[in-house]
């Protein structure tokens, strides 16, 4: 990964969506700073950053990755399942038609950019709330041309997939395995997460680097027993929205 579009902190994240927890205030201030920290570890890893922050308006603006899919060779408009975020993606749609065609996700489908890790030619792509077999149909037929294999995945229990899995290398995932079915990673390594910290497979890997939430300690120091590059920062404001590592920032070679 070379490039990340990422969004300033809307000032009015606090009335963010939310499906699994209780609301509780969010500091803007302390996100910000969280959100400065996190950029400066993308950067310290070699990523170049666009900045935006036109959509400030919208509680949610900040977790980018959800309105966007790039692929090589072309970037997909999501089609946000909640309703208050679909506003989110025409800013980050003139963004990435600097850098790619343009395909959009159209109604009745939707789908979450969350919901979707990309290994290799493989797509897998969550069965949630906020991505419908509409969603999951209308990229398959996006792909085809491509050559990418798109393959469904049950979660439950969780928001979207990448609240339950991420890659950390070319062939090899972290996972909560409570949280989703496993089959459809069968020809794929799996590591899980340590139980007593469900949130730690929404990670990211940034050219040979996982980054995780710092106070995941346990997770961490499993990852770097195997020798895993594994950086570090903490994101506990947005974990109040149900954000996390990955849903800050839309990657992209
Ligand atoms: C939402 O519910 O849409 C936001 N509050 C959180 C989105 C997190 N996105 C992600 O994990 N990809």
């Amino acid at each position: 990964m070379t490039k990340a579009i990422l969004h300033t902190v809307s000032p009015g994240i606090g009335d963010c969506e939310l499906t699994y927890l209780e609301r509780v205030a969010i500091d803007h201030s302390i996100a910000s700073s969280q959100h400065q920290d996190y950029c400066s570890m993308l950067e310290s890893l070699g990523v170049q950053i666009t900045m935006l922050s036109d959509n400030d308006g919208l509680p949610d603006a900040v977790f980018v990755e959800d309105t966007a899919l790039v692929f090589d060779e072309l970037a997909v408009i999501t089609r946000p399942g909640a309703e208050s975020r679909r506003g989110e993606t025409g800013l980050i749609e003139a963004e990435l038609s600097k850098h790619r065609s343009i395909a959009q996700i159209k109604p009745p489908a939707t789908l979450d950019g969350g919901d979707v890790i990309q290994m290799g030619s493989t797509v897998f792509v969550g069965q949630t709330a906020r991505t419908n077999s509409a969603g999951i149909a209308s990229l398959q037929k996006m792909l085809a041309p491509f050559d990418y294999e798109v393959r469904p995945v049950q979660v439950h229990g969780c928001l979207h997939l990448k609240s339950a899995a991420c890659d950390i290398s070319e062939r090899s995932l972290l996972v909560n395995p409570s949280w989703l079915d496993l089959s459809p990673f069968s020809e794929f390594n799996v590591m899980t997460i340590d139980n007593t910290e469900p949130w730690a497979a929404n990670a990211i890997h940034i050219n040979g680097t996982v980054c995780l939430h710092s106070a995941f300690h346990k997770t961490i120091a499993n990852l770097r027993e195997l020798e895993f590059k594994v950086a570090t920062t903490d994101v506990s404001e947005f974990q109040k929205a149900e954000g996390g590592l990955s849903c800050l920032s839309l990657r992209f070679r």
